[in-house]
């Protein structure tokens, strides 16, 4: 019931309270700096143009495909999207040191050995699908629901190997963009400020089985979980320039997880910040883009009693995944993009983007590492 009149609230702050305000945000609250904007440029002769948020016929108007958020829509605009992630993990990390699977399993003290079972590798697949529209001058809303597929490897201090799985669907996010700011002219470019804030609903897996050395239908241990189980906010800041063929941004997303969820753990709080520039290769039709990420994470607050830590009979450490005091991290990494822009088809806009990277700094707590993300995306616009 609780969760029934928060996801009200939620649904209200987030989608419904958005009224007819037919302008960005913050509008006039800066009209002392507009004014002497306005005024060096005039003496170049240039004239200084506030509240616009389009960009016309650009590749590069949307960001990076792996990047959410990252742009607003016109009034009445739909857009559908598809994304395609894969997400390629393998051999375990402690701080920023690589550990070899033997090394994970050693029947040695203290940690970071002696556990029974190493996982070696993981792949995660996502299948994404969005929903952008601009409801008003100010306000674009969006949802964004995820098919997971995952498959963790494993080798057990005996040699033995055995894999695990989980699919289905994600948790469910809903989100408004909040236009703040935006002011342009041809010598100083455009710079563009909008508010994210996004919520998630719970509906992905937190109790995943599968056959282990256990049992047959074994809980699966946190990572392969397709959901955190807890209502989560993503509030953020997007800020975007653009002049002549470059373009750049900056956007900073927190993810706030409320209270616990129903097996009584709840996910760590976590952060990302991600720096990108673009550049329009070929006009109107293609750029390709440069993209930092920094992810931090922090470990989980309780844990499933349900997902077992301890061998029944010797009482040893199975594996390191089952341990969620273990899953906090920080990560760096850069990202190369290109997007296409078709020209209108039926009235139409296709685009049609891809983006690959991989981290160039890792710190984690004993946990597999990432070694590459990928993803192809499709979006269009009517
Ligand atoms: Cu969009």
């Amino acid at each position: 019931m609780n969760k029934i009149v928060l996801l009200f609230l939620v649904f209200s702050i987030v989608w419904a309270v958005p009224q007819k305000v037919q302008a960005a945000l913050l509008d006039g609250m800066f009209d002392g700096i507009e004014e002497s904007l306005a005024e060096s440029l005039e003496k170049k002769g240039e004239k200084l143009t506030t509240g616009n948020f389009y960009t016309d016929d650009k590749p590069n108007a949307h960001g990076p495909i792996g990047m959410m958020g990252e742009h607003t829509h016109e009034p009445g605009e739909v857009m559908f999207s598809y994304r395609f992630t894969h997400m390629f993990m393998e051999g375990t990390r402690y701080g920023t040191n690589n550990v070899s699977d033997a090394g994970v399993v050693m029947p040695r003290r203290p940690a970071p050995s002696g556990y029974i079972v190493v996982p070696e590798s993981m792949r995660m697949l996502m299948h994404m699908f969005g929903f952008m529209y601009g409801w008003n001058e100010t306000v674009t809303l969006t949802a964004m629901v995820p098919y997971l597929t995952t498959s963790m490897n494993h080798r057990t201090r005996m040699g033995g190997t055995f894999t695990t799985r989980s699919k289905g669907i994600g948790d469910i996010r809903f989100g408004s963009l909040w236009r703040l700011w935006a002011v342009e002219a041809p010598s100083i470019g455009a710079h563009r400020f909008h508010l994210n804030v996004a919520i998630s609903v719970p509906t992905g897996d937190i109790e995943p089985t599968d056959r282990t050395p256990l049992g047959p239908n074994s809980r699966l241990p946190y990572p392969m979980h397709l959901g955190s189980g807890t209502f989560d906010l993503y509030p953020g800041m997007t800020y975007g320039g653009e002049m002549g063929r470059a373009s750049w941004g900056l956007q900073a997303i927190g993810t706030l997880r409320i209270g616990r969820n129903s097996n009584g753990f709840s996910k760590g709080n976590a952060y990302t910040v991600n720096a990108l520039g673009a550049c329009e290769v070929i006009k109107n039709l293609l750029s390709g883009s440069v993209r930092l990420s920094w992810n931090h994470w922090n470990a989980y607050d309780g844990l499933d009693p349900n997902i077992r830590q301890r061998h029944p009979r010797n009482n040893m450490r199975l594996v390191q995944t089952a341990f969620p005091e273990l899953l906090s991290g920080q990560r760096l990494d850069v990202l190369f993009g290109v997007n296409v822009l078709f020209p209108d088809f039926l009235g139409l806009e296709n685009r049609l983007a891809m983006e690959g990277g991989m981290p160039i700094y890792q710190y984690l707590d004993g946990q597999l590492e990432t070694d590459s993300i990928v993803t192809f995306g499709w979006q269009a616009l009517y």
